[in-house]
């Protein structure tokens, strides 16, 4: 099965957006698989979006991240990363269809409400980074899989 690293930024807590977004994942039959609010330090934040280095929004990004708490979850199912990106829709909100999160909540590229992994390797990388004691997987009852 595969898993993905979902976070609500510091705007999609602020807005109370962490139950809409919990909603629809399960909604679509994912397994939660951890969560935790977490107060990311700005060494960490840069780590995360060391891909992004380079870019010139770079220094603004890590500051929108830094403006709150973020809430780390681990989605686990069938295709949970390329399925994740489509519940959050495209990064920038006003390119997102409505019935995405992010086409449903935003319209600002910077304050664009959640996160999702783009891969299933940086997938594992992030939920290493985010959850570095490890997530204990509790066993999902099969008959439960059966009706999804
Ligand atoms: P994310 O990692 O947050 O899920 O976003 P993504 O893969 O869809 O997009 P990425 O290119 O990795 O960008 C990471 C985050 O940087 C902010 N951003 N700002 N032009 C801009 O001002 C700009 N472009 C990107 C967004 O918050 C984006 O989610």
């Amino acid at each position: 099965m595969e898993r993905t690293y979902i976070m609500v930024k510091p705007d999609g807590v602020e807005r109370g957006l962490v139950g809409e977004i919990i909603k629809r994942f399960e909604a679509k039959g994912y397994q939660l698989t951890a969560l935790e609010l977490m107060h990311p330090t700005k060494e960490h934040l840069e780590e995360h979006y060391c891909d992004l280095k380079s870019k010139s929004f770079f220094p603004g990004l890590i500051q929108y991240m830094l403006s709150g708490p973020v809430v780390g979850m681990v989605w686990t199912g069938k295709e949970a990363v390329k399925t994740g990106r489509k519940l959050l829709g495209e990064t920038n909100p006003l390119a997102s269809l409505p019935g995405s999160i992010r086409g449903d909540f935003a319209i600002d590229v910077g304050r664009n409400i959640c996160h999702g992994s783009d891969t299933p390797e940086n997938a594992e990388k992030e939920i290493a980074l985010w959850f570095p004691r490890g997530i204990k997987t509790a066993k999902r009852d099969k008959s439960i899989d059966t009706l999804i």
